[in-house]
């Protein structure tokens, strides 16, 4: 590694949280599929920041908006209007089909703004005793890393000595409808659920597993609350995951893609009067809804659907998800995905999946690791046809490798 490089490193853990250990690498630009290193060096993004780079990187036209907006008018406060609110609630609403939205910033920030209105519906609509109100949410699941959201993980990663944690979540497991009926009670407002569970490591639940939750939901006044924060906006090859189980969310979540890594941008959408339970002065932050945040997100949902991403998503997907099917390598345990989300998983005789992470790097390809056994593939939506080839070729011969 040159000095420059173990310069920023360097600097980064003299000065850093080591809250990451992020691959060997410093990226210094981006543009669509590609990144470069401040070598020169270019890779294949098979992460997009954790689907938040869905447009590619650096999209002209989402840059442009910004750029536009950022000359105009920043931020207000949600004391007084402003020219872009109006036009994304519009335009959100409309692309997802919602009656109303709710704008926040991080992704964890939409997760616990959802989980504070369905709270309140529960007690003011649904007549659950004050206090009383019980979420339902999976094992193995991931909504961010905040206190509230943490206090529900299942992973000791995340929640060791964070306690204290807030009480009223049941844990039941992941693609289980019948422990989804038996964990609801009078209490329940809601089941807080990702279609599919990504950190988890792209764990897909069975076929008409979200046709028995959505009756199960409706049957029983439970809010169905689809995080797509990650598997939303393209990813999965339909514009929301809950698309390929022909349902409807009563709540749903998106962040990541919603600006296209241009700004931390979420929304929480309802389809019914769960965010009418919100009055003034009750929920509420600083940047939520700001004049910039939304011009972006109305340019990143544009082009989302304008050079049409979402259906190369899908095409793409399952070329590439083909590809990695017919490697025929026996460090690999099964490869998972839908759409541009997907997973290689090793047997753990193969050794960590860090290892062909790091030995990815070195033909030109990054991803990510997850759970120490898996591997992550997640371009860009905008990914080729030639491009996927390029890097199936070269996660073939990674991965027939064996770093053990
Ligand atoms: C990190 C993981 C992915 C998410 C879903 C909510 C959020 C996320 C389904 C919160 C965020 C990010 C967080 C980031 C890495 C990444 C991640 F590895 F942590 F778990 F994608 F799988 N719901 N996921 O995936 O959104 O507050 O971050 O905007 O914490 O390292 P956020």
């Amino acid at each position: 590694m040159s000095s420059s490089v173990i310069d920023f490193i360097a600097t980064e853990a003299r000065f850093g949280a080591h809250n990451y250990e992020p691959i060997g690498v410093v990226l210094s630009r981006g543009e669509g599929v590609w990144v470069w290193d401040t070598e020169g060096n270019r890779y294949l993004d098979c992460l997009s920041a954790y689907s938040a780079v869905s447009q590619g990187h650096c999209h002209p036209k989402i840059l442009a908006a910004m750029v536009e907006q950022a000359h105009r008018l920043t931020l207000t406060s949600r004391a007084f209007h402003n020219d872009q609110l109006a036009l994304f609630y519009e335009e959100i609403a409309a692309l997802t089909g919602s009656h109303k939205v709710l704008p926040m910033n991080s992704g964890a920030e939409a997760v616990e703004s959802a989980i504070k209105a369905v709270r309140k519906w529960g007690y003011e609509v649904k007549g659950v005793p004050d206090g009383a109100a019980e979420i339902i949410v999976c094992a193995n699941n991931f909504h961010g890393r905040t206190l509230g959201i943490v206090g529900f993980s299942t992973d000791p990663e995340t929640r060791t000595h964070f306690g204290p944690f807030a009480p009223g979540f049941r844990i039941i497991p992941f693609g289980d409808a019948a422990a989804l009926q038996d964990a609801i009670t009078p209490n329940t407002v809601a089941f807080l659920v990702e279609p599919i569970q990504g950190e988890a490591g792209v764990i897909i639940p069975p076929a008409g597993y979200f046709t028995e939750v959505r009756q199960l939901c409706t049957a029983n006044n439970v809010m169905l609350v689809l995080d797509e924060i990650q598997t939303g906006l393209g990813r999965t090859g339909k514009l929301l995951a809950e698309q390929h189980e022909g349902i409807e969310a009563d709540v749903t979540l998106l962040g990541k893609a919603l600006s296209g890594g241009f700004y931390p941008v979420s929304a929480v959408l309802s389809n019914n009067d769960v965010l009418g339970t919100l009055r003034p002065g009750q929920h509420g932050s600083t940047f939520g809804g700001n004049p910039l945040a939304c011009a972006v997100a109305r340019a990143a949902m544009r082009v989302l659907v304008e050079e049409g991403m979402i259906e190369n998503a899908a095409t793409q997907g399952a070329r590439f998800l083909k590809g990695l099917k017919d490697i025929r390598a026996n460090t690999i345990r099964e490869v998972r995905g839908r759409g541009l989300m997907l997973a290689v998983e090793l047997h753990p005789e193969a050794g960590r999946a860090r290892r062909y992470c790091e030995a990815l790097q070195g033909k030109g390809i990054l991803a990510k690791d997850t759970h120490e056994q898996t591997i992550r593939i997640a371009p860009p939506l905008v990914i080729t046809s030639d491009q996927v080839d390029w890097a199936l070729e070269r996660l073939a011969t990674t991965l027939t490798q064996d770093f053990s």
